[in-house]
């Protein structure tokens, strides 16, 4: 039977503690996220910090420090640390947690471009915290920076530690600067190509949108990818399900989506990997343990 990676992205950025109380947000709720993801059969877990009195994303190393070794005690689960952050973040900022903690993989975005939020955003308008407001607004005039000489600082610095990268593409460009570091040697195969879709300002969600990132990823990439997929918001669940039967891997969590159902908040990440799991079987799929997807990703020891 074929291994699918699931990967669970337990907090994120793009979502703010006002849009979901389930929104984990202090060290303890991120550390018991990703330690039940783990149990109910996540591969991967996608980390991101936040500040723990307001929610606010934050990349400080002190934070990470107070949920990572308590993970790796409770659980076995591939680390995956962000190096993307949050679009106000300078780059050095946002590459220290991953520097700091050396892990197994860090997230690579290949493009700078527009990083729209998800539809749901729009409709809030009573904030519990100050800072929420703004950065919403603001976000609207954000650039998510990842010039080529960040990319390549990123594969540089995070590589040199043995880290491999989950390659955010946002759009079929991004692909394409992915096959140009593969060339330049500074990214090695198996390539772990995270193709993210609905993101106002990458491609859209339409099958033949997850079509087309496949046939170029194909032909780009050949054997040497594993291909992984993400849907923002209520895209989630159907984009993840078309892609498993596609031969992909998959991606979930409150990062990408809060929904659980339709018009209804999902009350944990495990839910959400739960029900990607009983949609995996129910395809004759098998959820990879963390060492086969270790072993799937060539990742390090
Ligand atoms: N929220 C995802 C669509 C990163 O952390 O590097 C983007 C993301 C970026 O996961
Ligand atoms: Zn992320």
């Amino acid at each position: 039977m074929r291994k699918v990676i699931v990967t669970c992205a337990v907090t994120g950025a793009v979502h703010t503690p006002s849009m979901s109380p389930h929104l984990p947000k202090t060290p303890d709720e991120i550390a018991a996220a990703a330690i039940e993801a783990a149990a109910a059969g996540a591969s991967v877990v996608h980390l991101h910090a936040r500040d723990p009195e307001d929610g606010r994303p934050s990349q400080d190393p002190a934070l990470f420090r107070r949920f990572l070794p308590r993970i790796a005690e409770a659980c076995d689960i591939v680390i995956n640390i962000t190096t993307g952050g949050a679009p106000t973040m300078g780059i050095e900022e946002r590459l220290q947690p991953a520097l700091t903690f050396q892990p197994e993989i860090a997230s690579l975005n290949m493009g700078t471009m527009n990083f729209g939020l998800y539809e749901m955003l729009g409709r809030f308008r009573e904030f519990r915290y100050d800072w929420e407001e703004p950065y919403l607004r603001n976000s609207d005039a954000n650039i998510f920076r990842n010039t080529f000489r960040d990319i390549e600082h990123i594969l540089k610095s995070c590589g040199a530690n043995g880290t491999r990268f989950e390659i955010e593409c946002y759009d079929v460009a991004h692909l394409y600067t992915a096959a140009h570091f593969r060339d330049r040697g500074l990214l090695e195969g198996p390539l772990f190509i995270q193709t993210v879709f609905g993101i106002r300002g990458g491609i859209g969600v339409h099958y033949e949108d997850i079509a087309m990132m496949k046939r170029t990823a194909d032909r780009l990439f050949g054997d040497d990818y594993v291909w992984s997929v993400l849907g923002g918001g209520r895209h989630q669940m159907p984009i993840a399900t078309m892609s498993a039967a596609m031969g992909g891997n998959v991606r979930v969590g409150l990062e990408d989506s809060l929904w659980g159902a339709p018009g209804q908040l999902a009350t944990s990440n495990v839910e959400q990997v739960r029900r990607i799991r009983t949609v995996l079987e129910a395809l004759s799929l098998e959820v990879a343990t963390p060492d086969e997807a270790r072993a799937m990703l060539k990742l390090k020891d």
